[in-house]
């Protein structure tokens, strides 16, 4: 039955983001895309289409390795594993049999790179999620383009008949063959602004879950399916790009974000963000009950970056010891304190461990956690054992670190 427990339980997972756009990563001739976003290359630039669809004949990454990925992600300390089987561009990376314009047909590489990683997942036992750009399509067969960058002679908006005829005929089919062929555990649809909603309406969205339902008795889907007024039969929430919010929500949730910038590999993309901000991130959210969706765009040969792959590694060795404090926990029954976050785990027998997240705070120095009713068994330091002097205070417990 269809169940949001093991997401709940995850709290991490990664998201990729690779396709045609990963080859001229966020340059075109010789100079930086005006989009801080590499895989809007298309829609930045204005690219007349049949130049873009080029880009599929030099998609050939030799080096794509699927057990890779997601031994990296593991190893992370992820537990599911999202990439964008279509973006916005509409090029599609499992050989389609509703458009060509897809990886088996128009590149030299032809495999298929679901698949594999479908394969992979299953080997390594972490759960596969599929985005699809179900609003947006720029491939030319009439889903919606962004007016913003975009509207001139060739790129305008489709009609109500051409969206019509791209959701029958390109969107719905292709969801279809997504989960019929590879069985995802989530599908991750991508809305965010509100001229999404002329063509994404209730009735749209109610049919694209209705699909989903009819073919998956486990498959999630987020609430990105539609922009602000998602149905109540969306599984979990996800949070706008890079969005940490303050408060949690009645359903599972995660937020997505990215290790730099952009979301598809960027080569002059250089703000990336330090591992202390990534492993914030997951906690804060783990202590408002949320999730992290942590993204990496692979370059066009396949391979994840150096920085990328330090910062992956740089978490996981955290999670390595600090893992049991994230996974499986429940939000902090004490709000939020002024030297960290804390996420708390029911032992039961009314029993609760807390897991205090310490990141602004001197050792040596003493650290009054307010709120904590009842009698303290004991205190430790996670990663050493080191025991913890504990004493009641007003209102609360001192710990002597
Ligand atoms: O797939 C990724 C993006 O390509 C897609 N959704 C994520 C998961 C997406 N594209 N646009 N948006 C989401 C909305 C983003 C808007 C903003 Fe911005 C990014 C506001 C500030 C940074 C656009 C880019 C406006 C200024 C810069």
């Amino acid at each position: 039955m269809r169940s949001t427990d093991w997401f709940t339980d995850a709290r991490f997972g990664m998201f990729i983001h690779w396709g045609l756009y990963s080859n001229p990563a966020g340059v075109w001739q010789g100079r930086k895309i005006k989009h801080p976003y590499a895989e809007w290359l298309q829609a930045s630039e204005h690219i007349p289409r049949p130049q873009y669809k080029e880009l599929a004949r030099e998609f050939n990454p030799e080096g794509f390795n699927a057990d890779e990925w997601i031994c990296e992600a593991k190893n992370a300390g992820m537990k599911y594993f999202v990439i964008t089987s279509k973006h916005h561009d509409g090029f599609a990376l499992w050989p389609t049999k509703v458009s060509g314009y897809n990886v088996g047909e128009a590149t030299p590489f032809k495999q298929d790179i679901l698949g594999a990683l479908a394969e992979a997942c299953r080997r390594h036992d972490i759960k596969l999620g599929l985005y699809y750009s179900h609003w947006q399509d720029w491939e030319g067969t009439g889903g919606d383009i962004c007016s913003v960058h975009m509207e001139n002679e060739e790129y305008v908006h489709p009609t109500e008949e051409a969206f019509q005829r791209y959701w029958q005929k390109k969107c719905l089919p292709q969801v279809r063959e997504l989960i019929e062929n590879y069985d995802p555990h989530l599908l991750w649809f991508d809305t965010w602004s509100k001229h999404s909603l002329k063509f994404i309406t209730r009735e749209r969205q109610e049919e694209l879950i209705s699909l989903v339902r009819q073919l998956s008795n486990k498959c999630l889907v987020n609430s990105r399916i539609q922009f602000l007024d998602p149905s109540e039969n969306v599984d979990f929430i996800s949070t706008m790009d890079n969005s940490f919010p303050e408060e949690g929500f009645s359903k599972p949730w995660e937020t997505s974000g990215t290790l730099n910038h952009s979301w598809a590999y960027h080569s002059m993309d250089y703000g990336w963000r330090p591992t202390r901000e990534l492993i914030q991130n997951l906690v804060k959210n783990a202590s408002l009950g949320g999730n992290y969706q942590l993204n990496v765009g692979p370059m066009g040969n396949g391979r994840f970056q150096e920085s990328a792959i330090r910062r992956l590694r740089e978490i996981g060795n955290w999670m390595r010891v600090h893992g049991e404090s994230v996974y499986g926990t429940t939000a902090s029954p004490l709000g939020k304190p002024p030297w960290g976050r804390i996420t708390s785990r029911c032992l039961g027998n009314h029993q609760t461990r807390l897991y205090l997240h310490l990141w602004d705070f001197t050792p040596g120095t003493a650290l009054f956690l307010e709120g904590v009713s009842g009698s303290v068994a004991d205190a430790i330091v996670l990663e050493t054992g080191q025991p913890i002097k504990v004493e009641n205070g007003l209102g609360g417990i001192w710990l002597q670190i």
